[in-house]
């Protein structure tokens, strides 16, 4: 019944000193924490990580902007756990995501929008393996 899903607090939530504030509401919601670390992406696993927007626009934005700074990745545990991750979150588009989530709270822009969380089952098991290989 337990899911797992991978989480970041991106570059923008690192450096705003926002590390505690997601792991407060992680740890509130009844998830588990079971695997983090900060570290800084290479472009080659930032690309890994965004395959699926490699045609899109803003695809090099994107890959240079995960790769600015230190982030914190995560493995996050618990029942429903991609959708209980993506409702804290809140949606893409921070200024429609609803005050109370992490987006609607902290951000204005899509393209710093704080954190990312797995958008399906499929899509965690593919990220948790680039992130945290021979770990699950
Ligand atoms: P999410 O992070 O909510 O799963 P996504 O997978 O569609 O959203 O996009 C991944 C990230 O790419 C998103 O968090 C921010 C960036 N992004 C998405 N759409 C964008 C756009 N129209 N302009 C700039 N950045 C965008
Ligand atoms: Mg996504």
């Amino acid at each position: 019944m337990s899911e797992r899903t991978l989480v970041l607090i991106k570059p923008d939530g690192v450096r705003r000193g926002l590390v505690g504030d997601v792991i407060g509401r992680i740890e509130r919601k009844g998830l588990k924490i079971v695997a983090m670390e900060l570290r800084t992406l290479d472009a080659d696993t930032a690309k890994a990580h965004y395959a699926e927007h490699s045609e899109r626009p803003f695809f090099g934005e994107l890959v240079e902007f995960i790769t600015s700074a230190p982030l914190v990745a995560m493995v996050v545990e618990g029942p429903r756990a991609v959708e209980a991750f993506r409702a804290l979150a809140g949606l893409t588009d921070p200024v429609k995501s609803a005050p109370g989530t992490i987006r609607g709270d902290h951000a204005l822009e899509i393209g710093e929008n704080v954190v990312h969380g797995s958008d399906s089952t499929e899509s965690s098991a593919r990220e948790i393996k680039i992130f945290f290989p021979d770990r699950f």
